[in-house]
């Protein structure tokens, strides 16, 4: 059974607000880069980027995570046969990285995400937005920027749909 929670206006809401909370917790945009966790998480960060740029008349840099190498639920092997690119095409050393993906869950997938980061540079800070928190961490993880707060059981899955890849922007609740 899958239920919508919500449509494309509350997704423009709440990453409208996202933004502003990220100019007025970083006092600014000085040195600030968005990077995005494949596929979603991608589209999110671009949208929060126009957003800034709408607002503060500033070009972010936008980059995408792959964190298919550093996953922590595939054996060596398995990852060493998956093509890894570079990631990231520029420097986020001494940067303010806002690391985005579209649902937080365990927090295995930040906590990958991490590593890939530091693999690539030392930034100054990294600060974590998600469009839906859904609760059952399992790693001490927390976001700083939160879209939906939308607490689930373990057998639902939360469906979030962007026009980038989909056919509509949603984010609706499956059970299965
Ligand atoms: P995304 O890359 O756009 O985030 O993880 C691959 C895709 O499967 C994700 O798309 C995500 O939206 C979707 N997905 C749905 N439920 C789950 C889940 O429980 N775990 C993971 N890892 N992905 C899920
Ligand atoms: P975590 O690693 O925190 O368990 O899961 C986060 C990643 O897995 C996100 O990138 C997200 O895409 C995906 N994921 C986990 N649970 C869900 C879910 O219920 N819905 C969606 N859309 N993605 C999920
Ligand atoms: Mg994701």
């Amino acid at each position: 059974m899958e239920k919508q929670i919500i449509d494309s206006v509350g997704i423009k809401r709440a990453l409208m607000r996202m933004t502003y909370e990220i100019v007025e917790r970083n006092k600014g945009t000085d040195n600030l880069v968005l990077v995005g966790i494949k596929t979603r998480g991608l589209y999110l960060a671009q949208r929060i980027a126009k957003n800034l740029k709408n607002l503060e008349a500033v070009d972010i840099p936008v980059g995408a995570l792959d964190i298919s190498h550093y996953r922590d639920d595939l054996s060596k092997s398995e990852k060493d046969t998956m093509i890894h690119d570079q990631q990231l095409d520029f420097d986020i050393t001494n940067k303010k990285v806002i690391l985005v993906d579209d649902v937080l869950f365990t927090g295995r997938t930040i906590r990958a995400a991490l590593d890939a980061l530091i693999d690539q540079g030392r930034p100054a800070k990294i600060n974590l937005a998600v469009l839906v928190d859904r609760g059952h961490r399992e790693l001490p993880i927390r976001p700083d920027f939160i879209g939906k707060n939308i607490p689930t059981a373990m057998n639902e899955e939360v469906k979030v749909a962007l026009t980038e890849v989909d056919d509509t922007d949603s984010i609706a609740i499956v059970s299965k």
